[in-house]
């Protein structure tokens, strides 16, 4: 094979609690923001649909580990409902939910799929939420907590651990750009929830080391490589570094280097924006740093100088530092507005290797979102989405090269296995190997890629 990759690499798909297992009468399942933000306005989700209606995954996750193996995946990423799991946030642990994420970790490994858990996939439970969530310095408490009693319900099995996923989103979404609860747009609740975040992750990793057991720990993030236009123009280049301070190093420096970069704290401060910091945070973060990076990998940015002086006159965002730049002719994804990049994930790689000591590390999330996939349907009634393969694959190439240049990368995961529900999207853009059709009551058929990647997992690699 053209593009052989190393022995053991992890092929497998990531997927999320809140996005696909569902909610059922009396399973105790507490609500978290989503739930509480649908209930409040259902109008800002696509068609109105809501976090109830998944895939299912609580009830049809046997047969969903049975479509795993057909599409040929080594590994699988999900979270663990902090709602599902603490109701409240706090206090009892509801036994429903530690029988299903046990039966959950037990099917894949019986079918040898290695089991990747998240801690935090965007959703609050909403009992922690109503006294100020991330901003709140109990909840970094309260979810080194729950922390804890996952790492010991499920530690003696789970050895691939992760605090996080995309932790710079809630703070985008939440409070500088609307798009998740609990809307409030201030950069100061921004920076203090950042904050929080970042130490709370430390504090897990500090709780996981100490209990002795045998795996390892890290943090997902989504980096964009931020791309000035004109890489000869100093005004343009110092703006993509603001984008990348805020976007990619405010997490990826106290995670694997143990503080925050010297840049942002200047703004920061500059801003008079800096967060309370408690007496030993900063030795925490310092001591307790990842085992393995998670890279999930969409879309690059593309920044311009601003043209005008900073101007934060209404209100500070990190977006009066740069401006963003629709570079002519990239190449878009109609449906989901990214722009397509292979050679992103390639600069990724190369930038960890070089600067962030190669530490260990895999592709945790690349894929692409298609609306209107039926159209697509053969005459099997299996969709070819040959787009998807292309996708896969020219990213695959690029991670090829990474690793041929020495990129301690250990696996690739595709958002997502099937079909699932997506925040704000819904159902809007289909990400997945398998359809998902939700006219059938879920019924589930697996489309050309993901037989494709069966074979490249079989393989370990493609032509
Ligand atoms: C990532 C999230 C996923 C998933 C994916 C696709 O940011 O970790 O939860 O949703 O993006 O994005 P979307 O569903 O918004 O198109």
């Amino acid at each position: 094979t053209t593009y052989q990759f190393p022995a053991g690499f992890w092929w497998g798909s990531a997927a999320s609690g809140p996005q696909t297992e569902g909610r059922l009468p009396g399973d105790g399942k507490g609500d978290s923001i989503w739930d509480q933000w649908y209930q409040e306005s259902p109008e800002r989700f696509f068609n109105q649909v809501g976090p109830e209606k998944t895939s299912q995954f609580l009830t049809k996750y046997q047969e969903d580990i049975q479509l795993m193996k057909a599409t040929g995946h080594t590994s699988f990423r999900t979270s663990i409902q902090w709602s599902r799991l603490i109701p409240e946030g706090t206090g009892e642990v509801n036994q429903q939910a530690v029988t299903f994420y046990n039966k959950v970790i037990d099917e894949l490994l019986a079918n040898d799929i290695e089991p990747f858990i998240n801690l935090f996939h965007f959703d609050m439970p909403m009992a922690l939420q109503a006294k100020g969530g991330w901003l709140n310095r109990e909840t970094v408490d309260a979810y080194v907590e729950f922390a804890k009693t996952c790492f010991e319900l499920f530690g003696d099995r789970v050895t691939k651990w992760f605090t996080h996923n995309e932790p710079i989103v809630p703070v985008e979404g939440g409070y500088l750009y609307d798009f998740h609860y609990p809307n409030h747009i201030n950069m100061k609740e921004a920076v203090q929830v950042g904050y929080h975040e970042n130490l709370a992750s430390a504090k897990a990793i500090k709780v996981y080391h100490s209990l002795g057991l045998a795996g390892e720990i890290g943090i997902i993030l989504n980096l964009t490589p931020s791309y000035p236009r004109d890489p000869e123009n100093e005004a343009d280049v110092k703006a993509a570094n603001y984008a990348d301070l805020f976007f990619n190093r405010s997490f990826l420096d106290p995670a694997i280097k143990g503080e925050f970069p010297v840049g942002l704290i200047e703004v920061i401060k500059e801003l008079e924006m800096m967060p309370q910091i408690e007496e030993g945070d900063l030795e925490t973060i310092k001591e307790n740093t990842i085992d393995l990076l998670g890279i999930n990998y969409y879309q690059p940015r593309r920044i311009k100088a601003k043209e005008s002086a900073v101007d934060h006159s209404n209100g500070p965002l990190p977006d009066d530092y740069f401006d963003n730049y629709e570079m002519p002719g990239r190449k878009m994804n109609p449906y989901r507005g990214w722009e397509i990049y292979e050679k992103g994930v390639y600069d990724i790689l190369t930038n960890v290797r070089e600067n962030y000591g190669n530490i260990r590390c895999y592709i945790s999330e690349n894929g692409m979102g298609v609306e209107g996939e039926e159209q697509y349907i053969d005459e099997n009634g299996a969709i070819q989405d040959d787009y998807r393969i292309e996708f896969v694959k020219d990213h695959l190439k690029f991670v090829h090269q990474a690793i041929q240049e020495g990129s301690n990368v250990q696996g690739y995961h595709m958002w997502t296995c099937m079909d699932n529900w997506s925040w704000m999207n819904a159902y809007k853009n289909r990400y997945g190997f398998i359809a998902v059709d939700l006219e059938q009551d879920g019924k589930r058929t697996i489309k050309k890629s993901g037989h494709w990647y069966k074979a490249v997992s079989d393989a370990n690699g493609f032509n």
